[in-house]
């Protein structure tokens, strides 16, 4: 009996490891982070790439705000998935732009539509030049603005569909 928990074990193991392998790295993990403000040091602009989706950075305040996020060189960001910290829900519109190590600007990617609570939205890049910085801009909210967690992944984007896996919200490309 205890040698076949143990199988189990490796076996759980093993399917572990293969499904973190499959997965895109998230290249904002832990990277460092500033924002347009801080509701909160337990708010601060850490909280929103620290690997916890129970912790969120805040703003204290309404759009326009905006995290950045240093990836510490450049690369091609090809997606942002990022969970809404957002009370109320509505209407909302992001913009992610990024900057270049020579002070280049491109758009990303922009949102315009709703969106709530907790809600994960992924965004495909619409440009892919390699980029240090990435820059997250809520124009328009119901809430103050503040993300539990921003994720980003670099190299090919997967084919975007019409009707996108964050739901209701509409991506605008370009
Ligand atoms: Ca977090």
């Amino acid at each position: 009996m205890r040698r076949t928990l143990a199988s189990l074990l490796i076996i759980a193991a093993l399917v572990t490891a293969a499904t973190v392998a499959s997965a895109a790295a998230n290249i904002a993990l832990g990277r460092p982070a500033t924002a347009s403000g801080t509701y909160t040091p337990s708010a601060a602009p850490f909280a929103a790439v620290d690997g916890d989706t129970t912790t969120a950075w805040n703003a204290g305040g309404y759009a326009t705000q905006w995290i950045e996020i240093d990836l510490g060189s450049d690369k091609s960001v090809d997606m942002a998935h990022m969970k809404a910290a957002q009370f109320p829900p509505g209407a909302v519109t992001h913009v992610i732009t990024g900057r270049t190590s020579d002070g280049a600007t491109v758009t990303l990617a922009t949102f315009s539509g709703y969106s709530e609570q907790g809600k994960w939205l992924t965004a495909y890049s619409a440009d892919t030049t390699p980029v240090r910085y990435v820059r997250i801009t809520t124009l328009a909210s119901p809430s103050w603005v503040a993300w539990w967690e921003i994720e980003l992944t670099e190299g090919s984007p997967p084919t975007p569909v019409a009707t996108s896996s964050w739901g209701q919200l509409k991506a605008l490309f370009r």
